[in-house]
């Protein structure tokens, strides 16, 4: 096994930003840099293979994709709906940032999901930058909800690793319906649904560490700082348990029979920079026992903090919660296979992916049990392995940063390696462009897996599109993997950043609705409060209340009409503008976009929206509708009158 020496390790084989950083860290006595700028010495010459196969991802116009992708956005903090292969984007969903199309992060619908958890802390760091809400997120990883070790159609979730969140969206009408601020963990990065029984868990990584009471009192003392993994209940989405460990997490996963979650930790260390973060030659991967965490949190063997039941599993405290597995230093993916048993963990500086075996698991938490006892594998891969992918036929897909390639593995050879047999477990490699990061397969997480298409998410694009400026977009390449050989048909350019994505069988998505319900809870309280005002808002509304220096206008929306063409209000009122879409027709979605006030939001049909603003200097301000409803939809206007203040 490669092990890294700290002293060989220099500041410019990490960062190195120039093109051959594999190269250079090949030559470099066989020790790995991760060349985070550079383009790792592939050429765009290899995209030849794409050639030979032209044609196998189209999809013609008016045909629609076999299967719905997920993409996470990263630091655009909303999640992408494409279609694959097409790989055409067909939606996009906000959740972490400010939509101002949807007016997502300005309506009062919206308002509620994103203030239900906020922190007293936050609320107050929020209060200090003249704020409501965070307008900005970092969404790595999208994930549906499991039923039996499948996707059930019900949620998509969600973490932001800049703001400490998890999200859900609701797979029916494609909304993000619940968001959670987690208390005392930071950096909510690897982040994965409990596969079996059902989801009823979301497990979350806290990848900083901090002082678990984080008061300002004892920053400078390290030994102080604490990671925490925490597991989310999915339907109630509240906090059901903590546990701290030994070393930050990164990413992680859960089995396929609901005993155990894992994580994987690149700073066991506990380093502050980072050559302390890469001195050790061995991290870990943290063993979760659920059975035992749910058997200590029943019997009150918990400390409250900040209103979440914490559990100490660090290694010092010998709990029963955790092991810890060592592994080469700094890995990063955290994959289950769908066989129900392989667990890859990719070693990122180390070329190699460790192959645990889950079912071996029961025995880690025996007395003096030998923690490395779960390795039954330990293919060299190549250089900077990142995340792995399963297609359901025993057969693995690494993603090598470092070497800009996919390598595709047998995951029984490499046992057989591992025990001394004279067998290459690497059946194929191909080059992509470039630096790949996570890689998909279709329903590749759940026992489901298929095997027609990968898509490896490129973290750079360089040289292949035209130049659009310093800022280029991220390539994600679709490989179709159902021969022997992988075959790259498609390269997708997008925007600020897909770390992740998912590919689901419409079939589990039959549910998805094409109209609102008109009583649908995510304007529940808007509906209480127009009741509370004797509106209904079911029926053609044009009603304006007035309550001291609040005004509730209530209007309903015909295409290509708004039932009120004007309202009158007086400057420094706090206006609220409840409209609900009469329309029942597919795809007729309307809009309120009102001057001057930064106030635009969507009103899809029979939904209802509203929007909070204050009536700015007298005048005159239009409203219209912003969304192309009708062949009278420049007509689709009317008139806010601002009064002025009776002096
Ligand atoms: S992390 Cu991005 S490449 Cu946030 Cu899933 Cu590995
Ligand atoms: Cu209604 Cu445009
Ligand atoms: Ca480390």
């Amino acid at each position: 096994m490669e092990t890294i020496d700290k002293k060989g390790l220099s500041r410019r084989m990490l960062l190195g930003a120039t093109a051959g950083g594999a190269a250079a860290a090949t030559a470099f006595g066989g020790r790995l840099a991760l060349g985070l700028g550079g383009a790792a010495g592939v050429t765009a010459a290899t995209a030849g293979s794409a050639m030979a196969a032209e044609g196998t991802g189209a999809v013609a116009p008016g045909q629609l994709d076999t299967y719905y992708g997920f993409w996470s956005s990263g630091q655009s903090g909303e999640v992408r709906i494409l279609g694959v292969p097409s790989m055409r984007e067909l939606m996009r969903i906000p959740v972490f940032n400010r939509c101002s199309a949807t007016g997502w992060g300005q309506t009062n619908e919206s308002l509620r999901v994103l203030e239900r958890s906020i922190t007293d802390k936050t609320r107050q760091i929020l209060t200090a930058n003249g704020k409501r809400v965070h307008d900005n997120g970092d969404l790595h990883h999208p994930h549906m909800s499991f039923t039996e070790g499948k996707y059930d159609g019900r949620y998509l979730f969600m973490n932001d690793k800049a703001n400490s969140r998890v999200a859900r969206v609701r797979c029916d009408v494609m909304k993000c319906d619940a968001i959670l601020e987690i208390p005392n963990a930071k950096a909510m990065h690897g982040m994965r649904p409990q596969k079996w029984p059902r989801t009823n868990y979301i497990f979350v990584n806290g990848e900083d560490e901090v002082p678990l009471v984080n008061d300002g009192t004892n920053m400078d003392d390290v030994s102080n700082y604490v990671n925490i993994f925490t597991a989310v209940d999915a339907e109630e989405m509240q906090v059901a348990w903590q546990v701290i460990v030994s070393g930050n997490l990164d990413n992680c996963d859960a089995d396929y029979d609901g005993k155990y979650a894992f994580s994987t930790s690149y700073n066991s260390e506990k380093g502050m920079t980072l050559a302390e973060m890469t001195e050790a030659e061995m991290d870990h991967v943290v063993v979760f026992n659920l059975a035992e965490i749910e058997k200590a949190v029943a019997e009150g063997r918990y400390e409250e903090v900040n209103g979440a039941k914490v559990l100490d599993g660090r290694k010092e405290a010998n709990s029963q919660f955790t092991r810890y597995i060592p592994i080469a230093n700094n890995p990063h993916g955290c994959n289950m296979a769908p066989d129900k048993v392989h667990l890859c963990i990719a070693g990122k500086l180390s070329p190699t992916v460790t192959v645990l075996d889950v079912t071996r698991f029961d025995a880690l938490f025996a007395e003096n049990a030998d923690p490395r006892s779960a390795v039954v594998a330990e293919p060299e891969l190549g250089l900077g392995p990142l995340h792995t992918a399963f297609d359901g036929r025993g057969f693995a897909y690494t993603s090598l940063f470092l070497d800009s390639q996919v390598v595709k593995w047998s995951i029984a050879d490499a046992i057989r390696a591992f025990n001394g047999e004279e067998v290459d477990p690497i059946k194929d490699k191909i080059d992509v462009h470039y630096q790949p990061g996570h890689l998909k397969t279709v329903m590749g997480e759940t026992l489901d897996a298929r095997n027609d298409w990968l898509v490896a998410l490129c973290k750079f694009s360089k040289d292949r599109f035209l130049n659009v400026g310093p800022l280029k977009p991220e390539n994600d390449q679709l490989i179709d993997i159902s021969g022997d050989k992988m075959v790259l048909v498609h390269d997708g350019p997008t925007f600020a950043e897909p770390h992740d994505a998912i590919a689901v069988d419409p079939a589990i998505l039959s549910g998805i609705k094409s109209v609102w319900d008109r009583n649908d809870p995510m304007w529940a309280e808007t509906r209480a409060q127009a009741e509370a005002d004797g509106v209904n808002i079911d029926d053609w509304t044009d009603t304006v209340i007035r309550d001291g220096n609040k005004v509730r206008v209530y209007m309903t929306s015909v295409a290509p009409n708004f039932s009120l063409e004007s309202f009158t209000v007086t400057e420094g009122d706090e206006v609220t503008v409840v409209i609900t879409n009469m329309d029942e027709i597919d795809d007729l979605t309307h809009g309120f976009t009102l001057n001057n006030h930064g106030v635009a939001m969507e009103i899809g049909p029979q939904q209802t929206s509203s929007v909070t603003f204050v009536a700015g200097s007298p005048g005159v301000y239009w409203y219209y509708c912003q969304w192309f409803c009708h062949a009278l939809h420049m007509e689709m206007r009317g008139r806010m009158f601002v009064e002025p203040k009776a002096a």
